[in-house]
């Protein structure tokens, strides 16, 4: 092989190591779940509504740790689930969030956490029916929670009877999709709340400590972007 075949030939291999460490360092270190964006084309401070649609899963079926539990968000567009826990929303607006609760129960540590807070009116709909605290003493009926702890709300998710996930089980395939309660049970959870005025990031997680094979519950899911944490994004 001739001198500038070489040169051309260990040239095209460094480049190509440098590409696939660029590629590793980029899809696993640096990019995190996506941010879905209900904030664009919204005037913030203004109280417009804004609709945000939610899931909890009991499995994730599309990650390389599908027993771990997680929500999922709606992409606003397409309507398509997204693995994410990352959304934006205007500031100085009226959030109303629609959130499918797919998965089973788990007791809470604490009954406070049962309790409806920060949102508007403190009540929150299971089906419609409106409720101040879900009791997951007196019954297991309470899967995960949606908590912002910086504006103080707190919503218990409502999940499916034990009697229907023992028959016809619960979802096994994630993205859950809503549609036919008795194939796939499921809770919806409405409520609303109105986002800060102030621009940042606003930390929210799940308070049960459903991370199943974790001491304590709250190891994996619990701690992972994209599953039972994420950030609220408020933007102005
Ligand atoms: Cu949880």
């Amino acid at each position: 092989m001739s001198l500038p075949a070489r040169i051309s030939l260990l040239v095209v291999a460094f480049l190509a190591v440098v590409a696939i460490g660029a590629f590793v360092v980029l899809h696993y270190f640096v990019s995190g779940p996506p941010v879905e964006n209900y904030a664009s084309g919204v005037t913030p401070d203004t109280g417009a509504v804004v609709h945000v649609v939610m899931e909890e899963d009991p499995e994730n079926t599309v990650t390389t740790t599908p027993d771990w539990v997680s929500y999922f968000i709606q992409n606003p567009q397409t309507k398509a689930w997204v693995h994410t826990t990352l959304f934006e929303v205007p500031a100085g607006s009226r959030i109303d969030m629609t959130i499918y609760g797919f998965d089973g129960c788990t007791p809470l540590r604490n009954n406070l956490w049962g309790q409806v807070t920060g949102t508007v009116g403190d009540v929150a709909y299971v089906n419609g029916t409106p409720v101040h605290e879900l009791n997951s003493y007196s019954g297991c009926n309470v899967a995960h929670t949606f908590s912002i702890p910086g504006i103080n709300l707190n919503v218990p998710m409502a999940s499916p009877s034990l009697a229907q996930a023992a028959k016809p089980g619960l979802c096994s395939t994630a993205p859950c999709q809503p549609g036919n309660p008795k194939a796939v049970p499921y809770r919806v959870m409405t409520f609303s709340f109105n986002s800060p005025h102030t621009d940042g990031q606003y930390f929210w997680q799940c308070r049960i400590p459903c991370g199943g094979g974790f001491l304590t519950g709250f190891g994996g899911p619990m701690q992972t972007i994209g599953f039972m944490t994420g950030n609220m994004e408020v933007v102005s």
